[in-house]
This record gives structure tokens, C-alpha cells and sequence, in this order.
């Protein structure tokens, strides 16, 4: 499978030493095969266990649909780590020691979770930046994303806003998105349609970006391919939580959210 403009990016990480120089300069970085056809195996063997034994137990607020009736189309699962030692186990692991080293900082794991877009009818992800829904002062914090598909432009693979991560807090309102409930109100600017990046990615390719990158990606065109992955999500230890902030978006989220999970 060929790479578009990820191409050049992996090219870059291939030739760097330090990924966290790209991470610095570009706001994301592209690690191709972070792990390996037999880890990718694992993961997809302990996704398919959790699907059948954990989800069953799980609240609404974990576990969200595309379409609410039809457990075919699941779409997102929340703090895995929490609920299954496997995924806990996985969490503490290489992608942490990373995480550390990309924020030069020790870190705090605060979720895990699962991005699906169901063949054919997986919506959009809204352009936004993880920071906004972290509520962190200073923003230090990142996401990982590995891909357990490939990722292209029709099942909708992640897009970036290169070095939008040092342009500050874009504004963000309310979406109709599960999951993704606040996006950029003002995207679409030359400045975006400029700099995104459209990162294809393989199986066991990870991608990790700055809680002020601005991403997004289109909803899934495929009738056949799922465009599963796995996120990660660290704190720096050097960053505060904003507990107004963060109780404020949770209040908007839960009213948002009414009926609809
Ligand atoms: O999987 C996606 O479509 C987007 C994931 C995302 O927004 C994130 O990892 O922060």
C-alpha cells in the first residue's frame, strides 16, 4: 500500500534519531511499524475478547455507537485501561516510555480508547484540539494514535494542521459528534487548508500529536474496510488541570449528550 503525503513524513522519522524533534517542530510525528504484525495480532485478539466480555458491563458513557440500536456499529470505547489488565498492561508500556520522552517529562496516563469508523457509514471526526476538552495549564500533554487497519483517504485516516500547535487555543463549539462533541468553530482558514497534512498509516504504525494540533478526519467511504485504532492519551506531570474549566465542559457535554448514548 502507498503512502501519500505520510510518505514524506515517515521518510523524515525514518532518517531522525530524535522523533521528538519532529513532534516539536510539527506538531505530530509519524513512527511506521512502532509495532510489529504479531503485536498488532495481540492487540486485535484482546480488542475482539473486550468487545465480547467487558463492553457488555460497561456504562453508556464508555461505549458509544454510530447508530445506538446496533452494536455493529460501535465506534469509540473509553478508558480500556481501566476495565481490563491486558489493555492496562499495554498502556504502561512502550507507548508510555515514548510519551515521556516526546514531552520530556515523566507523565500520566489518562485514557485509553478505541476510535472505529464502521465500513460505509463511520462519520467524520471534527477538526479540534485535545486540548480544548483537557483543560490543562499549560497544555503539555499529547495523543497517541495506532493504526490497527490501514488508514487512507476513504476510510479516514487522521489529518493534521502542521505546526498548529504553536498558533495557542483555537475557539471550539459544540458539534453534533458523539465523541467528539466540540470542534475549531473557525476551520477552514487559509492557514488550514495550507498546512494539513493527510497521514495514511499502516497497521502497527503510530502517530502521536500535541494536545494544540489541530486534527481531523473525514467520515468512512469504504462499503468493506473498518478504520479501527487505538488512542492514547498522557498528561505531562508539569500540567494543571483546570477544575472549573474541565466541570464547565463536562456540564455542556452531558447536556449535549442527553438521549443521544
Ligand atoms: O480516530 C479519529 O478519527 C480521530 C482521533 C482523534 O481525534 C485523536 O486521537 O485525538
Amino acid at each position: 500500500m502507498s503512502r501519500d503525503s505520510g510518505d514524506l513524513v515517515s521518510g523524515a522519522i525514518r532518517g531522525e534519531a530524535d522523533p521528538g524533534e519532529a513532534f516539536a517542530r510539527d506538531g505530530y510525528v509519524l513512527m511506521p511499524a512502532f509495532f510489529s504484525a504479531d503485536e498488532v495480532g495481540e492487540c486485535l485478539k484482546n480488542l475482539e475478547r473486550y468487545i465480547t466480555e467487558v463492553v457488555p458491563g460497561l456504562g453508556s458513557e464508555e461505549v458509544f455507537y454510530e447508530e445506538r440500536e446496533n452494536p455493529e456499529t460501535l465506534k469509540q470505547l473509553q478508558s480500556m485501561h481501566l476495565h481490563d489488565e491486558w489493555f492496562g498492561n499495554f498502556f504502561q508500556g512502550r507507548v508510555s516510555q515514548l510519551a515521556c520522552q516526546l514531552l520530556g517529562s515523566e507523565v500520566i496516563g489518562r485514557n485509553m480508547q478505541f476510535f472505529n469508523k464502521p465500513a460505509g457509514i463511520g462519520k467524520p471526526t471534527p477538526a479540534h484540539q485535545d486540548g480544548f476538552y483537557f483543560k490543562l495549564n499549560p497544555p503539555l500533554a499529547l495523543t497517541m494514535w495506532l493504526a490497527l487497519d490501514p488508514a487512507d483517504e476513504e476510510n479516514g485516516c487522521v489529518r493534521y494542521v502542521k505546526a498548529s500547535h504553536l498558533k495557542g487555543m483555537r475557539p471550539h463549539a459544540l458539534t453534533n459528534t458523539l465523541g467528539f462533541s466540540q470542534g475549531v468553530s473557525d476551520f477552514g482558514k487559509r492557514d488550514d487548508e495550507v498546512n494539513e497534512v493527510t497521514i495514511t498509516a499502516l497497521p502497527g504504525d503510530l502517530l502521536a500529536h500535541h494536545a494544540l494540533t489541530v486534527h481531523r478526519a473525514e467520515g468512512n467511504r469504504s462499503p468493506v474496510r473498518e478504520r479501527r485504532a487505538l488512542g492514547f492519551i498522557f498528561y505531562s506531570v508539569d500540567a494543571v488541570e483546570d477544575p472549573e474549566g474541565r466541570d464547565k465542559y463536562r456540564r455542556q457535554l452531558a447536556t449535549q449528550q442527553e438521549g443521544k448514548i
